[in-house]
């Protein structure tokens, strides 16, 4: 049998290169493609057919048609819907219910947000009082920064990079893109996609490899890219910074997180363990806004611990394909082997597991796919490294609070600040936490509910600047502002 080979895609063509990787399926540890690895000269390319496209078509043209086009990207991402789905399937294990919910329908979401709101966009004006009693006229004009890099990463792979790339394009960028390394395909796609549509060559460029001393690391130390725009590890945040140093450049960084999740002895009981348990195991715990820390009232605390431990054992861990399959597998071995280094650490820091610490075993080819068992825990003090550090795994540490300013402190302790859940009937207690959490994004009573017209992103380590509606169109277009003597 053949591989395919997935190739980048740089003014307007497909193009491989000489060195490639395997692109392995996380389900069985079974080759899916190869990869071609983008080197220097070709990042290079991306980057000059993004900074000459900018001088093309795409550059005149009015904000309608460039909406339109947009909305182009969105209905070829619906007409091939199914061979998305597969694609994240099949690059992350992700189940179908979640690609087909979530994943892709977002991915063309962000084009439509994107396409309408950049069309109804104001800008600031402003009658300047002068001595001369005529005034002045100023009023600013937003301008696109001009070739943005989009670095993306593998948890929700076309989701996020949409969701950087749809508003960027909107404000008239052009733009080199890079997934992870462990999910080129359903880029590969999107590409396509933008060919069909009719984006004009150069203006959006793909390119595949890896992060330090491969494309991610040329992309972002290119004297010519005007601003990036990163989702990943805080730790990768650091290092792009430091290369995005010596040309000094705009930066959109969303990074990790250790959220937390409060439950008062008021809460609708069931809504709580429902809403925890998926903000807990929502795609085998790889979403940057899933809870790792659960601080549950005193008086609740044995019996939330017990309804959460039906709920994680109840979850089908299984084929990603089969319609009720709750989790697949984690996205690669070695991501299985970081996880697994905390389950085996949170024994030695003396945890009690509440439920799983191990791998499944299936008796079939998945017993050479990087799974793990949903996890709870309890009883670690709050210095343990488990309930410092970002896992990023299907796993909780569940403790204990007797009062609102404890739960609040508790919460709040950590170098993390992306992301918090509150559990209270009490309206007024609900405003009051909310409003005293150290994090980007709250939510009471749900997790996850979104509008993509909100402000996104993290305090502390958890990132810099917010995205979403007009946050991230002030992003992607700098205002000049033009000052008209009357
Ligand atoms: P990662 O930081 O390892 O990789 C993300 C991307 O950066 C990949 O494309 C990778 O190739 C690239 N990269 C790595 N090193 C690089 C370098 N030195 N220079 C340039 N590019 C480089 O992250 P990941 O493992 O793909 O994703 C998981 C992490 O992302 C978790 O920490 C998670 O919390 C975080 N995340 C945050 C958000 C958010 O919105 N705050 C969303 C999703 C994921
Ligand atoms: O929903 C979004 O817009 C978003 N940026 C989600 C990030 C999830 C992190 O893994």
């Amino acid at each position: 049998m053949t591989l395919s080979i997935l190739h980048h895609y740089i003014a307007g063509e497909f193009v491989d290169s000489t060195k490639r990787f395997d692109n392995i399926n996380p389900v069985n540890g079974q080759r899916i493609c190869q990869v071609a690895e983008a080197d220097k000269k070709q990042v290079n390319q991306a980057v000059m057919a993004a900074k000459d496209a900018l001088r093309g078509p795409w550059g005149s043209m009015s904000v309608h048609q460039r909406a339109a086009l947009l909305h182009k990207v969105a209905d070829g991402i619906e007409a091939r819907f199914d061979e998305f789905v597969a694609a994240e399937m099949r690059d992350t294990g992700k189940s179908l219910q979640q690609a087909s919910s979530i994943d892709i329908p977002r991915g063309a979401a962000n084009f439509r947000v994107f396409a309408d709101m950049v069309k109804t966009a104001g800008s600031e004006c402003f009658h300047t009082d002068t001595p001369d009693g005529k005034g002045a006229l100023n009023y600013s004009l937003p301008k696109p920064l001009g070739v943005v890099a989009v670095i993306a990463p593998w948890n929700l792979p076309l989701l996020l990079l949409t969701w950087k790339l749809a508003p960027a394009l909107a404000a008239g960028n052009c733009i080199v893109a890079k997934p992870s390394e462990e999910t080129p395909s359903s880029a590969t796609l999107l590409a396509e996609v933008m060919h069909e549509a009719g984006i004009p060559p150069g203006v959006f460029n793909l390119i595949h490899g890896f992060g330090p001393n491969s494309a991610g690391e040329y992309l972002t130390s290119h004297a010519h890219i005007d601003a990036i725009t990163f989702t990943g590890e805080s730790r990768t945040g650091s290092a792009i910074m430091r290369a995005a140093a010596e040309h000094v450049k705009p930066l959109s960084f969303e990074l990790g997180g250790k959220n937390a999740a409060i439950i008062f002895e008021d809460a609708d009981f069931e809504a709580a363990v429902e809403g925890t348990a998926r903000s807990v195991f929502t795609n085998g715990g790889q979403v940057c806004l899933c809870t790792e820390r659960v601080y549950v009232h005193s008086s609740l605390l044995e019996r939330f611990v017990a309804a959460l431990k039906q709920k994680a054992e109840a979850m089908k861990i299984g084929w990603p394909t089969d319609a009720d399959t709750d989790m697949g597998p984690l996205i690669s071995f070695e991501h299985r082997n970081k996880v697994l280094s905390y389950y085996k650490l949170a024994a030695e820091e003396g945890a009690t597991f509440v439920t799983g610490g191990s791998v499944p075993e299936f008796g079939d080819e998945r017993d050479q796919g990087a799974w793990v068992q949903p996890t709870l825990i309890t009883g670690l003090s709050e210095d343990a490294r488990c309930v410092k550090e970002e896992i990023f795994g299907p796993i909780a540490h569940i403790s204990s609070f007797d009062s609102e300013e404890q739960a609040v402190a508790l919460a709040n302790n950590s170098k993390y600040g992306l992301a918090a859940a509150i559990w209270t009937q009490d309206i007024s207690r609900g405003h009051r936490v909310a409003r005293q959490m150290e994090a980007g994004m709250i939510w009471v009573n749900t997790w996850y509910l979104r509008d993509l017209r909100t402000p996104f992103g993290g305090v502390k380590m958890s990132g810099i600047g917010r995205e979403g509606g007009q946050h991230s169109l002030n992003f992607y277009a700098e205002p000049s502002n033009i000052c008209i003597k009357l």
